[in-house]
């Protein structure tokens, strides 16, 4: 897939833009991932909601290494080309995958946020591909507030399901602005399986509950570029790296975040 100029600049200038048609190829691969993804579940995901019998969402993170189709995707796919080219960057690094599953009538709906405050990471060269296995009507899509990627200091991050601050020392962060009154112009796109949105980790989205009557699949694949470094956030970052033994302003080791990309 060739991108256009314009899908950079929006990139750039939006923080985010959605490619059409530009993982068709991969759905049923990445979707043979996720079905075993969900029903082998890695130590770091998340169940929300769980026992309730209005919805549930599980999230699980970091599962390139053992789920053979996700690192297939990684390697083979245009997603580091395009990541190249959208970030304007001579070099990519893969950070993580993040898989989202939302059980039919889910009443969790995902609260506007930044990704970046969440993570170890500084820079502005950041990027993830929100990949929706099967068809999503634009209701049910991510919602983005573009240019948000460009405030000054980050939102305060939260724990989804309880809204909780995420970290102790908030002082930090600063409040969510008011997101209906106009401040942003909101974006959705309605998504075709092989569509993604594209968007940068300061960007703040959020994206509605399943009121589908089928549960909803959903990939995020999260990479990053030249200016991305380390940074030590004021608690447990998600996802968490217990040994990582990094400091401030160093390039992510490559061993866990492998360069999949490189001019
Ligand atoms: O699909 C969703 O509910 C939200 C996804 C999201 O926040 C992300 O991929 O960063």
């Amino acid at each position: 897939m060739q991108l256009s100029n314009k899908d950079i600049t929006n990139f750039n200038t939006q923080g985010a833009v959605v490619l059409r048609g530009v993982f068709n190829d991969w759905i049923p691969i990445l979707k043979k991932g996720a079905d075993y993804n969900i029903a082998n579940p890695s130590r770091r995901a998340l169940f929300h909601n769980k026992d309730s019998d209005t919805g549930a969402m599980v999230e699980d993170f970091c599962n390139w290494t053992k789920i053979e189709e996700y690192s297939d995707f990684i390697t083979n796919s245009d997603l580091a080309r395009i990541s190249a080219e959208l970030m304007q960057s001579n070099k990519v690094q893969f950070f993580h995958d993040h898989y989202l599953h939302k059980y039919s009538g889910s009443v969790l709906a995902t609260p506007w946020h930044q990704d970046m405050p969440y993570y170890f990471i500084e820079g502005d060269q950041t990027i993830s591909f929100w990949i929706p296995l099967e068809k999503r009507e634009k209701k049910l899509s991510l919602k983005c507030a573009l240019g948000s990627h460009k405030l000054s200091k980050y939102i305060r991050p939260t724990s989804w399901s309880t809204n909780e601050s995420f970290y102790q020392n908030d002082a930090l962060f600063m409040d969510l602005p008011e997101m209906d009154k106009g401040n942003f112009e909101i974006k959705q796109w309605s998504i075709e399986p092989g569509d993604a949105v594209v968007f940068n980790y300061k960007l703040i989205h959020s994206a509605e509950a399943n009121t589908h009557s089928k549960e909803t699949q959903t990939l995020s694949m999260r990479l990053i570029g030249d200016d991305a470094r380390y940074q030590q956030r004021p608690g447990k970052t998600s996802p968490n790296f217990e040994n990582i033994n990094q400091t401030d302003g160093e390039q992510l080791r490559e061993d866990l975040f492998p360069i999949v990309y490189s001019k």
